[in-house]
């Protein structure tokens, strides 16, 4: 048994079948014995809006956080930059909880914040532009109001043309601003953070905080990518692998 388990960046798609079971054996072992389970962003690919539930694929991945819900495991949910359009409908169907970043969460006694950490990388400054347009109410009501299958070709756009535009490069490359970081852990009043997004794993000590981040998975990588992070009953938090063996921090 474990207080909390957080996992992000699984990038789950219809057409990645090893990281969808990697995915769903997780959360029917090791989610199975936490009290709680948050997910940190990313957990999709891509949400085109919570009308696009139904579609077979999301209804499997529905269907097995409702699964591990109604056993008993709270489970929580912060917005990636691929899947921030996941709502009220997609929560109630799952059984997740919908947080606002950053969230301030109590575990074992211990104050940790959390977040997706794209808003941290600010020194990619077009990206932060395009975040701030997209995360308004205003513009989410506006692209949710056109129909499913055009705001799916819309993505599919964007997807295209910024393979193109940055050819082999990864977005990744671009990683959390140090300064941005410290002001998360000066205003949430915290020395834990654990977040995800730059598929940077690792643990940072600075200044007496931790921060940890967390792996994307792609487990037929070699080596194999993905993993998560425990906090367990007594408040230790260690690093796993995706073949559940501890990292020592
Ligand atoms: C992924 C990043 C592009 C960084 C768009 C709704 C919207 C999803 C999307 C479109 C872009 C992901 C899915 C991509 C990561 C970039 C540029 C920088 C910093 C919508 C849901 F806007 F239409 F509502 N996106 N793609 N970046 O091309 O794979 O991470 S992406
Ligand atoms: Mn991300």
């Amino acid at each position: 048994q474990t207080g909390a388990l957080f996992i992000s960046d699984l990038h789950l798609q219809a057409g990645q079948p090893a990281t969808t079971a990697a995915f769903l054996r997780f959360l029917e072992q090791q989610a199975r014995r936490t009290q709680q389970l948050y997910l940190l962003g990313d957990l999709f690919e891509y949400w085109a809006g919570d009308d696009d539930l139904h579609d077979d694929y999301h209804q499997q991945i529905i269907a097995a956080l409702r699964t591990l819900s109604d056993a008993g495991v709270a489970i929580y949910w912060i917005a990636g930059n691929r899947d921030f359009l996941v709502g009220a409908e997609f929560a109630h169907a799952a059984g997740v909880t919908l947080l606002t970043e950053p969230h301030v969460a109590t575990i074992a006694g211990q104050r940790v914040v959390l977040l997706h950490g794209d808003a941290q990388c600010t020194e990619d400054t077009q990206y932060m532009a395009f975040r701030a347009m997209v995360r308004q109410p205003a513009w989410q009501q506006q692209f949710l109001a056109t129909p499913l299958a055009q705001r799916k070709a819309i993505i599919a756009g964007m997807r295209e043309s910024s393979r193109k535009d940055q050819g082999n490069k990864s977005y990744e490359i671009m990683d959390v601003t140090p300064a941005a970081i410290a002001a998360v852990f000066a205003e949430t009043a915290c020395d834990v953070m654990i977040h995800g997004h730059t598929h940077r794993p690792a643990l940072h000590v600075q200044d007496g905080k931790r921060r940890y981040v967390l792996p994307d998975w792609e487990p037929e990588a070699t080596p194999a990518r993905g993993g998560w992070i425990a906090i367990g009953l007594d408040g230790a938090i260690t690093r796993h692998a995706l073949d559940g063996t501890a990292l020592v921090d």
